[in-house]
């Protein structure tokens, strides 16, 4: 990377750690003010008037700071370019609005198909984890790393889902984590569970599809804590959204055969 290239990151690097924690205190905002009101976009696909609020002043905040950058946001949409920030407001808005804190706000900043930046702040625990491509992943400033574990009689992975895709798909991949002794669980924001594999609190996560404002910041946080993911952002995926995977080394390549989704790294 370029001198120049190197330097613009940087900037870009500070501005998304100071953005992703002023729109926490909006979403915190929020979450005390109990905006439990929201309607549906979809089957189980939530919208609550904080969602729009935090991608809005992230909208703004990106077009004043950086305005040939572009802007793709799960409420709003927008535009691809060569550099596009990938946003979504509120990852886990079902536990947001039932008033559970386990939700987040996710940023990628993504340059000609490589995840740069990833940033993921939960403001009701004051967690931000951060990563910058080829310069590891931290959690409050502190370095982390995936877990050691390697048997699934002490494995406890994620397995995320959504009406996205077929029940059955999803049956069959849990019983056979069931099978191989995993502990799965399902906690509703994609983001925090690929951020928690990074982190170690939890051994693996995937989904059969996720879009890219949920995923693109924690598969960049797992992959500089030393863990393995799968192939994401092939033809499409940054609109359309594509199975994911993520997991500690020890039992990546099991993880990999029981929800049938491949490994990259
Ligand atoms: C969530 C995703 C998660 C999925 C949930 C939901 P949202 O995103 O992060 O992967 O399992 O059903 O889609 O809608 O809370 O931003």
């Amino acid at each position: 990377m370029s001198a120049e290239a190197s330097a613009s990151l940087d900037l870009r690097e500070s501005f998304c750690q100071r953005i992703v924690r002023s729109a926490g205190e909006i979403a915190l905002a929020g979450f005390k003010g109990r905006d439990t009101v929201f309607r549906l976009k979809g089957p189980q696909d939530f919208l609550t008037e904080t969602d729009g609020a935090v991608e809005s002043h992230l909208r703004a905040a990106v077009a004043r700071a950086f305005p040939t950058d572009a802007f793709l946001g799960e409420e709003g949409g927008g535009d691809l370019g060569n550099n596009v920030w990938v946003v979504d407001p509120i990852d886990g808005t079902a536990n947001f609005a039932r008033g559970i804190p386990h939700y987040c706000i996710s940023i990628a900043f993504v340059s000609g198909q490589e995840i740069e930046l990833g940033a993921i702040y939960n403001p009701s625990l004051d967690e931000l984890y951060f990563a910058r491509r080829g310069r590891g992943a931290t959690l409050n400033g502190k370095p982390i790393a995936v877990a050691t574990t390697s048997s699934f009689d002490a494995a406890c992975v994620e397995f995320g889902w959504s009406p996205r895709e077929p029940n059955s798909a999803y049956i069959a991949g849990f019983a056979a984590l069931l099978e191989l002794g995993a502990n799965v669980r399902r906690a509703a924001s994609g983001a925090l569970g690929l951020a928690f594999v990074a982190d170690g609190r939890s051994d693996a996560y995937a989904e059969l599809h996720m879009n890219s404002w949920d995923c693109l910041a924690g598969l960049l946080l797992v992959r500089e804590a030393g863990g393995r993911v799968g192939r994401f952002l092939r033809d499409g995926a940054l609109v359309q959204g594509g199975p994911v995977i993520a997991a500690a080394p020890g039992i990546a390549n099991a993880m990999s055969g029981a929800v049938g989704l491949p490994l990259e790294n």
